[in-house]
């Protein structure tokens, strides 16, 4: 089982094998954490991302971490909330787990996430603070795994389900 903690901060200054990049399926930057991410690799980040070809919704993919003190960058793409009726929490989950995936390929032993899909894409946090701590916590692996909530109320609601 994967170990899972929680701390209130900026993904992109976590110092450990891996950061998890809340991304769209076409890797091509955007705003939110990915555009923190993008921001603070530098433009490296953009040229290997455009190699990438895409990501379909619930994969995750790979890059260096480049200016980042993190050393891989795992890209993933979340599902843009509808209504719940459109698969949401199955690719929700796949992100998560997929994710873990790729950072056990890469023997990572540490890994840390933002809370994908629950800003732009509009996710319920609630709803989708379940799904991240149930996925992170089932998931067969010796991993130490942090959540890097940005701001108090993805905090507090990812505080209440842990
Ligand atoms: N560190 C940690 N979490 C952060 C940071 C940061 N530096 N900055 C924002 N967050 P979002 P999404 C939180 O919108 O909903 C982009 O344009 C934020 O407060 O970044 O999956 C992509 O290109 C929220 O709790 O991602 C896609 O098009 C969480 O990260 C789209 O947004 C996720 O919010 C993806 O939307």
């Amino acid at each position: 089982m994967a170990d899972l903690k929680l701390i209130q901060g900026d993904i992109t200054q976590f110092s450990g094998d891996a950061i998890v990049n809340a991304a769209n399926t076409g890797l091509v930057g955007g705003g939110g954490v990915d555009g923190a991410i993008h921001r603070a690799a530098g433009p490296e980040l953009d040229i290997a991302c455009r190699k990438l070809h895409g990501c379909p919704t619930g994969e995750a993919k790979v890059t260096p971490g480049f200016n980042l003190p993190a050393h891989i960058i795992i890209h993933t793409a979340g599902p843009i909330w509808r209504d719940g009726s459109f698969e949401e929490p199955k690719l929700l989950r796949n992100c998560y787990e997929n994710s873990l995936k790729r950072a056990v390929e890469n023997h990572c032993q540490t890994v840390a996430f933002p809370s994908i899909s629950t800003g732009i894409y509009g996710y319920p946090l609630d709803k989708a603070c379940e799904i991240a701590v149930s996925t992170i916590r089932h998931f067969e692996a010796t991993l130490q795994v942090t959540m890097v909530a940005f701001d108090e109320g993805t905090y507090r609601a990812f505080e209440k389900v842990m």
